[in-house]
């Protein structure tokens, strides 16, 4: 077989072959609502790549309804998703982290069946000292099931119910990741070109992996059995390394490529976390899952949890299905 890899094979190309195989007769309009995301991301990492000439680094002086302090560079990423999405003609409802409410673009009607749920800019603290960020991903139908005007019951849906779902790390290149069930399909950004070509296909995520990436400053806010587990990875005879980039895209990445495993637990502050389950949690777990890890809050599969609020925060282990199960048998015996 030839090495695609080798040849101009892009995201596009990628999209439209996948819809050709498992889905013969769909109308295109998905792949075209996916071109927008990639048109999107394009755009931002140009903006990021010489966000420090252009004095768009630092804060825009207003906080978000996470009560986070809003980066210039949000606000670009927000905008530019907002107006190459909104105009696709296919995507009734866009939800975003940076909006308080979701963005009404069309009634839930004929074409207009999509749902886009997104973090334009996530890990922004770490923008003005030049670490990975990135653009997370999450798309789904509208219920057929009930009235088009039931907003917050068409968006309100469990993460299994996903019909694609990917990001975009800005790291030392960029490099969007994207599945639509199918598997997790991986592109590096051509500047050259200004297209994303393929890089790696179906994606899997090791079973084990000796990494675990937390922010362990929160050590003693976390439950009991975690901590326990913090301990016992520290043992010379578990052996396991520490990476925390303090960007959830890029230690995703990481771990997804390396193996190993990604915690963000409970704490006595946030007893349900930091990470958002609609536009984090679930595209993260869904593009695990279909590499072969796992993601849950400790108690529940992320995928099967049915959210109540948009900007729902949930605890997240994510990561090697082996290293996952690893943390639940310390954390609950
Ligand atoms: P920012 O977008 O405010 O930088 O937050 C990033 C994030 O949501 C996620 O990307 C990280 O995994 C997590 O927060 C880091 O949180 P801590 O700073 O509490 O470790």
């Amino acid at each position: 077989m030839v090495d695609r890899r080798n040849k101009l094979f892009t995201v596009q190309q990628h999209i439209i072959e996948r819809q050709r195989v498992h889905h013969p007769y769909a109308s295109g309009e998905f792949s075209w609502l996916l071109s927008g995301i990639t048109l999107a991301t394009k755009v931002i990492s140009d903006h990021v790549r010489r966000a420090g000439l252009c004095d768009i680094l630092g804060a825009a002086d207003s906080i978000n309804v996470q009560g986070e302090e809003v980066q210039k560079l949000d606000i670009i990423a927000n905008e530019t998703i907002m107006a190459c999405l909104g105009y696709r003609g296919n995507v009734g409802i866009m939800v975003s982290e940076e909006d308080d409410e979701p963005t009404i673009i069309q009634e839930l009607e004929g074409a207009a069946k999509y749902i886009v749920l997104f973090d334009p800019l996530d890990g922004s603290s770490n923008i003005d000292v030049n670490v990975s960020i990135g653009t997370i991903f999450s798309i789904q139908q509208r219920r057929e099931d009930i009235d088009s005007g039931k907003v917050m019951d068409h968006i309100l849906q469990p993460g299994y119910k996903q019909v694609a779902a990917g990001y975009v790390v800005y790291g030392s290149s960029t490099v969007m990741a994207y599945t639509t069930g199918d598997g997790v399909h991986m592109f590096t950004l051509d500047p050259s070109i200004g297209a994303f070509r393929l890089s790696q296909e179906s994606v899997r995520m090791p079973t084990d992996g000796k990494t675990y990436s937390v922010n362990e400053a929160y050590r003693a806010q976390f439950p009991d059995g975690i901590q326990e587990y913090l301990d016992w990875a520290k043992t010379d005879e578990a052996g396991y390394s520490l990476r925390y980039i303090g960007s959830l895209v890029a230690d995703f990445h990481r771990t997804l490529l390396r193996g190993g495993v990604f915690l963000y637990p409970p704490t006595k502050k946030t007893p349900n976390g930091k990470l958002r389950l609609l536009y984090e949690a679930n595209p993260m777990a869904f593009l695990a899952e279909q590499a072969g890890g796992a993601a849950t809050d400790g108690t529940h599969r992320i995928l099967d949890k049915v959210p109540t609020a948009l900007h729902e925060r949930t605890p997240l282990i994510i990561g090697s299905r082996g290293e996952v199960d690893r943390v639940l048998s310390h954390w609950h015996g």
